[in-house]
């Protein structure tokens, strides 16, 4: 008999990669967290992150939150006492449903994120929320949601992106604004590296992606569309533009043409940096064709992101790229191309009377606010860490006023400020279904372990709640498996058992073109270039050709993107992973440090008037001259000023959704006396 049992499930984290895991338990009860070999994704390999952390906190009951908790010290102090599950659900509800005949359930606000992005785990407690009535923190306006209302008015769809599988017939790849080195470190390492186009990197920040292109464009933060601009110049010159195209499947061409004429090369090259060459080779090899844009999210965190990704987004439209292997732009893949229904993983006909909704940039105006908000849910998200305006932030979840429930596998910083602690189990611990978000795949998720102490996966944490609240309506109970084997046959598969035989399988088993009927779901049926719905809303028509002003003299642009080692602000909780990340740093162009007077490994005050941070510096020429980079999420508590790169954030908003501007943070830099 084998002394092994090997479980293989998926790595549901907000990554483009939806790895397939090994979990191989051994009779002597050892576990080892893997890379399955057989997945075509991970290919026997995790991530560096992910292989230190699923085999260290995750299987560590020290590191976990494993009972109920109920709070004893002040707030914030995150000092608890464990509970039961029963007394813990009832208290919870009674608060909750005094809070609704004493004040409106629209004042019990939830947020959440994509701690995990497994279906159930991620959106079935909406039912709960939409029974109750809560209000809720629109979850994209954190991350991307500027890039999915610019992509919407343009194409009538943001979540329809190319098939990866097609790059084998593309020519070239452009990856404009996204850092696959750090947040999907397999498509980094196989798909772009695999595929024979030719590979074109536009990011001001010169990361392992970009250095192993063909050709990289380190532009200016917030240029984006006075580039995208000056190459469809070029294409236009170069009469690489396909106009039967354009004639036939878009709407605005001819008041966008004149504009594009005066954007040349010449006028963009000082506005982004980009020497005029570049820009044309950039171009150039577009246009040749068929051409892949992978559109980041890096680049719609500007003030102007909107504008960014209407005008980015303007490269396929005008040389027809779509309808063809190895053509197209892809920005995510969702969940309902696939066929799944979102109205019945989340029940919104549960709900009474209209939801309301704020963007994250103004939650802690509405959290100060007690005709607004008495209570807070918070669950898959670690706000304390990642939101903006920290010190603000920090101070209203520390208000005794504010009743506050924390839902989360380990202790952050969030469940440190919070009334009750709920503790989740991780995805290790039960089934459920992962839709990629890159490649046309479904994944299942498949329980390898008990779950810890007394953790339960979020579906089962709001069934209880439901319970305890005294709710009827069977959606509310209804199972997992159940459950699960409805979402499975929403995406053609027979159920989650025979899913769960394969691992991951490809809904079409052969690639799919972008668009392939060429109709477009916008009011025209073509894409707007020009849009009437973007100008109703207030935004201009046409994408315009403009770029956010350079910093004053002496401020510096901050960008914090992705860190190679979290995942948002998880990971923080592995001893072996805060090792790797070292001293929080900030990098600056050599130019930049001469210029301040400061050398490698200074620790410097970061600072503007949202707030300050101590970093360490490092001086390297992958940033231009007026960048700084310092990657995001750290455990605010883990450091001694018990705040990160959030502190300097002031939670800017983009031109459309108001969404997170966050890289339009700018900071003056000084020696620590
Ligand atoms: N400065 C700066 N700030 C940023 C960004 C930036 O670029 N710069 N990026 C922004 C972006 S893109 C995003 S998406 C946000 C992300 O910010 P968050 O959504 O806060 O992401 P995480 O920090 O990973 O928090 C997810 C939490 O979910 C928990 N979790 C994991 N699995 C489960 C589960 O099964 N159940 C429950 N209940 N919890 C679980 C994890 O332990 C973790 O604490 O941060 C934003 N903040
Ligand atoms: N390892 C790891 N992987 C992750 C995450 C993580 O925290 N760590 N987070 C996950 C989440 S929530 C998300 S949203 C994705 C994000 O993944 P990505 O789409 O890669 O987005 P970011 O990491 O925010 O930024 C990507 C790049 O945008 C660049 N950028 C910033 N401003 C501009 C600009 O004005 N123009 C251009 N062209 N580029 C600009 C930054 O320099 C950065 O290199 O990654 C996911 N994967
Ligand atoms: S975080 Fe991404 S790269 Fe790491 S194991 Fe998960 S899916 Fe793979
Ligand atoms: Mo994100």
């Amino acid at each position: 008999m084998s002394d092994k049992t090997i479980i293989r499930t998926t790595c549901p984290r907000d990554c483009y990669d939806a790895c397939g895991i090994a979990v191989v338990k051994r009779a002597d009860g050892l576990v080892k967290v893997l890379g399955d070999p057989e997945h075509a994704v991970s290919r026997g390999a995790l991530c560096g992150k992910c292989a230190i952390a699923y085999n260290g906190a995750w299987l560590d009951p020290k590191a976990r939150v494993t009972r109920p908790m109920k709070r004893v010290g002040p707030k914030g102090e995150g000092r608890f006492e464990a509970i039961g599950w029963d007394q813990a659900t009832a208290e919870i509800a009674a608060r909750l449903k005094d809070i609704v005949s004493r004040h409106g359930a629209e004042t019990i606000w939830h947020t959440h994120y994509t701690g995990t992005c497994s279906l159930l785990a991620g959106g079935f407690p909406q039912r709960f929320f939409n029974r109750l009535g809560a209000s809720e923190v629109d979850p994209d306006s954190i991350c991307n949601a500027a890039g999915h209302a610019a992509l919407q008015y343009m194409y009538g769809a943001s979540d329809v992106g190319f098939d990866p599988r097609t790059a084998k017939d593309a020519n070239c790849i452009l990856v404009w604004g996204a850092n696959p080195s750090a947040s999907a470190p397999h498509q980094h390492k196989h798909w772009l590296k695999e595929a024979k186009a030719k590979k074109i990197v536009i990011d001001p920040v010169r990361h392992p992606t970009a250095a192993d292109a063909d050709l990289h464009l380190q532009l200016f933060p917030g240029s984006d569309a006075a580039l995208a601009f000056a190459m469809l110049h070029v294409l236009v010159r170069e009469a690489r533009i396909d106009r039967a195209f354009l004639d036939k499947h878009t709407v605005g061409w001819a008041e966008l043409e004149p504009i594009i004429i005066r954007c040349s090369p010449d006028w963009a090259a000082p506005i982004t940096g980009i020497p005029v060459g570049k820009i044309e080779e950039a171009a150039t090899i577009y246009g040749e064709g068929p051409s892949l844009l992978w559109l980041g999210q890096g680049l719609q965190r500007q003030p102007t992101g909107g504008n960014v990704f209407r005008a980015v987004a303007l490269l396929p439209a005008a040389t027809g790229n779509f309808a063809k292997s190895g053509a197209g732009f892809l920005y995510l893949n969702g969940g309902a191309r696939r066929g799944i229904d979102s109205d019945y993983l989340e029940a919104p006909h549960l709900r009474h009377g209209k939801k309301r909704k704020i963007s994250h940039m103004d939650l802690v105006a509405t959290l100060s606010d007690a005709r607004k908000a008495q209570a807070l849910i918070t669950w898959n998200i670690n706000i304390a860490a990642s939101n903006p305006d920290q010190a603000r932030l920090h101070r209203v979840l520390r208000d005794e006023r504010l009743f506050h429930v924390a839902i989360d596998p380990f202790p952050t910083d969030t469940t440190d400020f919070a009334d009750y602690v709920l503790p989740a189990a991780s995805f290790l611990e039960f089934d459920d279904l992962v839709s990629p978000y890159f490649h046309l795949s479904m994944s299942a998720q498949v329980k390898a372990l008990e779950p810890m102490g007394e953790a339960l996966p979020n579906q089962e944490i709001f069934r209880r709640l439901a319970r305890a609240a005294g709710y009827a309506e069977p959606e509310l109970f209804e199972d997992d498996r159940s459950a699960l084997d409805t979402l499975c046959q929403q995406v053609g598969l027979k159920d989650f058992t025979s899913l769960a035989t394969k691992g991951t399988v490809d809904i079409w088993p052969e690639p799919v073109p972008q668009f392939a009927d060429l109709a477009f779901p916008t009011p025209s049926g073509k894409i707007e270039i020009a849009s009437e719905a973007a100008a109703a809303d207030g935004h201009p028509r046409l994408p315009q050709p403009i770029a956010d002003p350079r910093p004053r003299d002496g401020l510096l642009r901050l960008l914090s993107p992705a860190s190679v080692w979290l995942m948002n602000s998880s990971y923080n909780e592995d001893p072996k992973v805060a090792e790797k990340l070292g001293a929080e740093t900030v990098t600056l162009n050599p130019a930049d440090a001469a210029r301040l007077g400061l050398a490698d490994g200074d620790t410097v005050i970061a600072a503007n008037e949202t707030g300050r941070l101590e970093l360490r510096l490092g001086i390297a020429d992958i940033v231009p001259a007026g960048v700084a980079l310092s990657h995001k999420s750290r455990w605010p508590k883990l450091s001694r000023q018990r705040a990160n790169i959030n502190a300097l954030n002031p939670g800017r908003k983009t031109d459309m959704a108001e969404s997170s501007a966050v890289h339009s943070v700018e900071v003056t830099l000084t020696k620590k006396a």
